[in-house]
């Protein structure tokens, strides 16, 4: 195997024996398999757009298929297998376009059959470094564009121009492209990733309401309880519908914590409060909570054999073994084995971390709109120097001890700085007792890094009411990205223009010298270092 897609890649260059996620040989080529069966869809769907006579299936599969691939998602090698078929079927239920290439005709005999294509088909197939680096930028950019895609259709829309360029990128990839065309289907990939955020951004909004800013306890209750982790707020509502009056409370984990910031979701008693951090804690947190654990997305952790009978999985993630719960065509989810699973349980440990410093409340919900009803405010801090600058500390958290980075580096910030984050990179800090400014949080969390969107609004909002544009603000960006939902977000923060982003704990693996190069050069994007030698550049 030969895995570099994520910020953990084995002594930062890739995974060969097994993914420091847990992934194996086996996986991971059926993963490979799977990009290559859906670039493979994506030549003939796009062949049968010309006459209008293209799958609309095809869209959602392929984003589904570019989820499972993703981080800490799906580790269940049947399951993996179940999309390669469904692929190949809707491809071969497509008309006859007289195409024999290989990656447009193969069907796989059995699981053993893909397994040997993905692994005859992976990362390594492609001989040139930076042609390499560029085509496995923009798949895993389309790996972000699939995540976030698929939550947009669990609420029920859909954006063709969405699915017609994961299909056309797609199948860029399986092309002879100069460096050129490489880099500019990178930055279109930029481009949708923005359009599908903000679509997402729309579809969450009317689904649950704008995020109101909202304490949340992190203390826990003497009922049994049911852990909902992951991103996807469909499933959580209906679990809070079904969980109602039943005796079991619910409550979130990792990136699930913005959810009690939605009014259609805080309004659910049963809705208590938030259980430790973020996804590198699972095996310590998911074990001291007691009670069934859902898993609705990224970010899984292959669960220990302690309590991997109290793991359920849903949606895309998936792991052999773990009990996984399906939709009906109605896209409802019935949660009652979890139910009845919670009420035999113990009720959680109380794992809050308690003393001078820290807080047991987190503050989340600070998404636009509810930052921009406190403009007036916001911009008044600025220009009287209360507010000195901006930090976005956006994107993911990480299992390696250099992550403290992050914690210190939010400790030595300075009382007039402010922290924009989203994703769960926040957990970093979020329990340290920042304090205000004001009335103004110091920590801004404007959700999941499924909400990344709302940062840009704010940063916007700021760029207009100070007559600048997005590079004029006094904001610095200090990312941590894990996976390929940072990846697209950080092609997106470059679509837009942002430069001078500082990038950790460290580089992409699949980045080349010669495509470092390029984003050093035309974005300014740089490695993070020390806390202190960082801090002059950030805060100068
Ligand atoms: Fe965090 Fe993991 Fe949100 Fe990423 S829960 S690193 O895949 O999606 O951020
Ligand atoms: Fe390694 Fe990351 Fe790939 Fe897992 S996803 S195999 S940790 S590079």
């Amino acid at each position: 195997m030969f895995c570099y897609q994520c910020e953990e890649a084995a002594k930062g260059c890739g995974c060969t024996v097994k993914g420091v996620c847990g992934k194996d040989e086996s996986t991971a080529a059926l993963q490979d398999c799977l990009i290559y069966a859906i670039k493979g869809l994506s030549l003939r769907n796009i062949e049968a757009r010309k006459d209008g006579k293209e799958s609309r299936e095809a869209g959602n599969l392929i984003a589904e298929s570019l989820f499972a691939a993703l981080t800490n998602v799906n580790f269940d090698n049947e399951r993996l297998y179940s999309l390669i078929t469904k692929a190949v079927e809707i491809r071969d239920s497509l008309p006859e376009t007289g195409c024999s290439d290989e990656i447009s005709v193969w069907k796989p005999e059995n699981i053993e059959d893909a397994i040997k294509k993905g692994s005859e088909n992976g990362v390594l197939a492609t001989e040139n470094e930076d042609v390499r680096s560029l085509r496995e930028l923009l798949i895993y950019g389309l790996k972000g564009v699939g995540a976030y895609y698929y939550h947009v259709v669990a609420l029920g829309s859909e954006d063709k121009e969405v699915t017609d360029f994961m299909e056309d990128a797609l199948a860029s990839t399986a092309a002879d492209l100069s460096i050129d065309e490489m880099v500019g289907w990178v930055l279109k990939c930029g481009e949708i990733g923005v359009k599908v955020l903000e679509g997402l951004d729309r579809a969450n909004t009317t689904a649950y309401g704008n995020p109101e800013i909202t304490t949340v306890s992190t203390s826990s209750g003497s009922k049994p309880g049911i852990l909902i982790t992951g991103h996807d707020l469909k499933d959580l509502e209906q679990l809070l519908v079904q969980t109602e009056n039943s005796g079991v409370d619910v409550y979130t984990h990792g990136e699930m914590l913005p959810a009690h910031a939605y009014p259609g979701l805080k309004k659910y008693s049963n809705l208590i409060g938030n259980y430790g951090g973020s996804w590198p804690h699972q095996r310590q947190e998911f074990e001291s909570f007691n009670g069934p654990v859902l898993v609705t997305t990224n970010c899984l952790v292959p669960p220990a054999e302690s309590y991997i009978n109290r793991v359920y999985t849903t949606g895309p993630t998936g792991f052999s073994g773990v009990k996984h719960i399906t939709e009906d065509s109605e896209g409802n989810k019935d949660f009652s084995d979890l139910i009845e699973h919670a009420k035999k349980c113990s009720s959680p440990d109380d794992i809050t971390v308690k003393g001078e410093g820290y807080t047991d409340e987190l503050i989340t919900g600070c998404a636009h709109h509810a930052v921009l009803s406190i403009a007036d405010a916001v911009i008044d801090a600025v220009k009287q120097g209360q507010i000195k600058r901006f930090i976005v500390m956006a994107g993911c958290d990480g299992r390696q001890k250099e992550r403290e980075y992050y914690t210190e580096f939010a400790k030595a910030l300075p009382q007039d700085a402010v922290i924009l984050t989203a994703g769960c990179a926040k957990y970093r800090y979020n329990n340290l007792d920042l304090g205000d400014i004001g009335g103004i949080p110091r920590v801004i969390d404007a959700g999941q890094c499924n909400d990344c969107y709302s940062l840009v609004v704010i940063a916007k909002a700021l760029a207009d009411a100070f007559g600048t544009d997005l590079n004029g603000l006094p904001v610095s960006y200090n990312i941590a990205w894990y996976e390929q939902k940072a990846v697209l977000v950080l092609l997106s923060l470059l679509h837009l223009g942002v430069k001078d982003i500082t990038l950790g704990p460290k580089l992409p693996a699949f980045v080349s010298p010669a495509v470092l190069n390029v984003l050093v050069e035309n974005f300014g994007i740089r490695a993070n270092t020390t806390v202190e030698e960082d801090m002059k550049i950030m805060m100068p």
